[in-house]
């Protein structure tokens, strides 16, 4: 038998609510530098540049989250400045006063104050998943379903664009065990230079790693055509959005013919409407989950959730996000039932530096997730303030 309700128990339940009642959200532009130059077909950076969110509940806990951009708004149309702004001016203040734990409701009021913003929505999410878990000692994966995994096979990204540098650097991840499966950046060259390559990498690395690639977009219909065959005679195990997000029939047609290695769906997939489209068309093979594109972890496991439903497989997506990001992309992906193409959480690799207490565990090619409550990682206020933005 359950107690009966009482004065107090209702006292209780008042006090929760005031507890985790929103009572501030601060957010904060950080620049990083990388260790060295990232090229991809529509930018390239030198520095990765977030926004981090602080928001504190009633009971004085405070949650974290980040909203990652790669070169400004190049990747997609969000830059750190407009995330920025429009947490300030629309996302917060929809928010402030709402309970903490009402996740969806925060969802639809930052949408009712704000079209698209995904980014700055899915960096105040992350927050309220790190406040409320850290308020009931819980890791967020718990909020989410639960953990069914506490590590994860973990790509690493060759974008430099000089091949000789890209063995090497693969070399060093081969001998250090960090990284096995190593995903070229193509696109920013002519693709008969993105070819030779590809074939001098598949000839260095033969035996010992895997070869995936991303086009972020610059192939036409016919250049796939022409060069797929050969990426897949190099034994490449997964080609990502070689075509425009737009073109997801050119990405059916490409995947129907029988020499085009399986289809990753990068940025073709936003939220799980586009998802639906991508699995109609049977444009892909798997998809990358970013929580960027459909503004946080719930609307991650929509994605992923009608991806599975269609029999796409789940890759773990990033945006060289920090400890940060990266932490909380894991607290979703740990409640995924089957991540199939592991994930790509390398993004606190390419950093000079951090501004966490304790840094994400990578080891033996794969990346651990952290244990604490919450997203699992704490901020370090002094290192968050030698890389804010002045
Ligand atoms: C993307 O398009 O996948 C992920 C790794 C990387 O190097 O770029 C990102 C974005
Ligand atoms: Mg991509």
């Amino acid at each position: 038998m359950s107690d009966p309700i009482t004065p107090d128990t209702i006292q209780d339940a008042r006090n929760v609510t005031q507890d985790l009642a929103i009572a501030c959200v601060r957010s904060t532009i950080v620049d990083v530098p990388t260790v060295r130059q990232h090229k991809l077909s529509q930018t390239s950076v030198t520095a990765q540049s977030y926004v981090i969110v602080e928001l504190r509940l009633g009971n004085g806990v405070e949650g974290i989250g980040e909203a990652a951009t790669l070169g400004g708004p190049r990747w997609s149309e969000e830059s750190v400045e407009a995330i920025k702004a429009n947490i300030d001016a629309y996302l917060a203040p929809a928010i402030i006063g709402l309970r903490a734990d009402r996740f969806e409701a925060a969802a639809l009021r930052m949408d009712q104050a704000a079209k698209r913003n995904n980014a700055a929505k899915a960096a105040i999410e992350t927050a309220l998943f790190d406040a409320v878990g850290k308020s009931f000692g819980l890791p967020a994966a718990a909020l989410l379903g639960g953990a069914v995994r506490d590590r994860f096979p973990v790509v690493w990204t060759l974008a430099s664009g000089d091949p000789a540098q890209e063995v090497d650097e693969a070399e060093c991840k081969l001998q250090t065990r960090l990284h096995r499966t190593f995903k070229v950046k193509i696109g920013a060259q002519p693709p008969e230079t993105d070819m030779a390559r590809m074939r001098h990498l598949a000839r260095a690395l033969q035996g010992r790693a895997t070869l995936i690639v991303d086009a972020n977009q610059a192939w036409d219909e016919t250049t796939s055509i022409r060069c797929l065959p050969e990426l897949h005679e190099l034994g490449v195990a997964l080609v990502e959005q070689p075509v425009p997000a737009w073109n997801l029939h050119a990405m059916a047609r490409l995947r129907a013919r029988p020499d085009t290695p399986p289809l990753l769906a990068d940025e073709n997939v936003f939220d799980a409407h586009d998802m639906l489209a991508v699995a109609r068309a049977a444009a892909a093979d798997a998809v990358s989950l970013k929580l960027v594109k459909p503004a946080g972890l719930l609307g991650l496991r929509r994605v992923a959730a009608v991806a599975e439903a269609a029999g796409i497989g789940l890759y773990g997506g990033c945006l060289l996000e920090s400890s940060v990001g990266a932490a909380a992309h894991l607290q979703a992906f740990a409640t995924l039932r089957d991540l199939a193409w592991g994930c790509e959480h390398f993004g606190p690799q390419i950093l000079t530096g951090e501004f966490v207490t304790e840094p994400l565990r990578f080891a033996d090619f794969e990346v651990h997730l952290p244990t604490g409550p919450g997203i699992g990682v704490l901020l370090d206020k002094d290192k968050l303030r030698h890389y804010a933005r002045q």
